[in-house]
């Protein structure tokens, strides 16, 4: 084998998520999300999450990018970027507005129709995440969100009527996007995100989390069987946010602690891809008295749903060192790795995790993996002749990219694509703020919406061609 770059069918493209770029919040039917409750925020300051749209705030969601109306244009500059792959997502507020209908929304189904038609054109594979941050703000009032088993029939409806009405365009599916973020159950934001829940004072928060996230798990299995059922082509994955996290030290209590600090973000893939839990959290629960609503069939459901590939982002890595409890706080349990640096936003830099994150889902899950999200949030700085000099971002792409190459090409991992996050700039999940941009392509909008929302390729968007063009060879 001489193999030394990319295989020849690997999927070069980039990723975006419904409620961040499409706006249109209000069109074509669609119901209001969890996402059109959420403010703008910043650095240091959250996004509140009101429960009703109130008229002195500002919800960056309900505009995006606008891609609703600019989807033709956005899609065909990533075709310019030669593109092999698109990832987006369907909002779930589209299709079913309340979450609780029985008929979906024709003309919610109507726009996926035209945006999957429209990167047929262009030969770009696209890539669907069914539950991206944006479930129906009903489903929170009325069911208190995942933390209530009646989910799992809504959602697995919803999957249903997007498997059957586009089996035929769209060939690589994910359940729910970074289901693990919930692990940092202290941050209101992470939670509600994934599984809108909005915690009472007394609430014991690691116990919700664990509940809610058994009912997801058991919505993507059952999901994961009905696709199959329709068309057996259709590969679903899980999708994780993986971070390793290292220990400080070689102490042995750091190692140790590092390594249930691991499981504790990452079981999540081991139910979704062997199809059980892991003991040490079964024992965990045990020691706890969760008694958490686990059923034999629930279990079987898992066994029989498990993925075809896993997806997940990259962005970062953490370090954490052993303070006296086993039970990993994520809040209060990382410190600083004086090894890496860190993004404009705090983020850690640290392209090596990558090819540790490839190597190390390989050793334990033995399943391809797809790279659907990773970047550099950074500010952009637009010239007076349009241009935007953004070779911090190639350089943080270049070095991610080199490290894949040595996981691929070195280590032998299956990989089936390299989708960088927000390659076209959209709204930021964390803070609401535009002016967090990971994009090829810039968006003249300002936190509050204000702008041209003109279209503008950055220096990366030409690099990125030329990366795609030579297959990885270029960098
Ligand atoms: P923003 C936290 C940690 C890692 C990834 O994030 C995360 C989050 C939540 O913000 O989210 C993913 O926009 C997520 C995307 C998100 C992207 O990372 O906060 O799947 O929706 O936009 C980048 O800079």
């Amino acid at each position: 084998m001489n193999e030394s770059t990319f295989p020849k069918n690997f999927l070069w493209g980039g990723a975006v998520a419904a409620h961040q770029l499409e706006g249109g919040y209000n069109e074509g039917g669609k119901g209001i999300s969890i996402a059109d409750l959420m403010t703008l925020g910043s650095q240091g300051h959250p996004r509140e999450l009101t429960s009703t749209i109130e008229k002195d705030k500002y919800y960056p969601n309900h505009k995006g990018n606008d891609f609703y109306h600019h989807y033709k244009e956005d899609i065909k500059l990533m075709a310019e970027m030669g593109f092999k792959a698109f990832r987006t997502s369907i909002a779930w507020t589209r299709i079913f507005p309340n979450g609780d209908e029985t008929k979906p929304n024709e003309a919610g189904l109507a726009f996926y129709d035209k945006v999957f038609d429209e990167c047929k054109k262009y030969n770009i594979e696209p890539v669907i995440t069914l539950s991206h941050f944006e479930m129906p703000y009903h489903l929170v009032t009325e069911y208190g969100g995942w933390s209530n088993r009646k989910m799992i029939n809504f959602f697995t409806r919803f999957a249903h009527v997007c498997f059957e009405r586009y089996h035929n365009k769209v060939k690589y599916w994910m359940t729910f996007n970074e289901i693990n973020n919930q692990t940092n159950y202290e941050d209101d934001l992470s939670v509600y995100e994934n599984s809108g829940v909005k915690f009472k004072p007394d609430d014991d928060k690691q116990k919700i989390m664990y509940q809610a996230a058994h009912y997801e798990m058991v919505a993507s299995a059952e999901a994961v069987q009905i696709g199959h059922a329709i068309d057996p082509d259709m590969q679903i994955g899980c999708m994780l946010a993986f971070c390793p996290i290292y220990p400080i030290s070689p102490k042995p209590e750091d190692i140790l602690f590092a390594q249930r600090a691991m499981d504790s973000r990452l079981y999540f893939g081991d139910v979704q891809v062997n199809g059980e839990y892991p003991r040490w959290l079964t024992q965990y629960f045990k020691n706890k008295n969760y008694n958490l609503d686990i059923t034999a069939k629930d279990l079987e459901i898992l066994r029989h749903g498990t993925v075809d590939y896993i997806a997940f982002s990259y962005y970062m890595s953490f370090a954490v060192k052993y303070t006296n409890h086993m039970d990993y706080r994520e809040y209060q349990d990382l410190v600083e790795n004086p090894f890496v640096t860190a993004s404009d936003w705090g983020w850690p830099v640290d392209p090596v995790g990558l090819r540790y994150a490839l190597n190390w889902m390989t050793t334990r899950w033995h399943k391809p993996l797809f790279i659907v999200e990773n970047g550099l949030g950074a500010y952009d700085k637009m010239t007076s002749d349009h241009k935007i000099h953004d070779n911090y971002r190639i350089e943080y792409l270049r070095d991610h990219i080199r490290e894949m190459k040595k996981a691929v090409v070195e280590d032998g991992v299956d990989l089936m694509g390299y989708l960088p996050w927000g390659c076209i700039d959209l709204v930021s999940a964390s803070t609401g703020e535009m002016k967090k941009r990971y994009g090829f392509i810039y968006v003249d909008e300002d936190d509050h919406g204000k702008g041209t929302l003109k279209r503008y390729k950055k220096d990366s968007f030409y690099w990125y061609q030329k990366v795609i063009k030579s297959n990885g060879t270029d960098l």
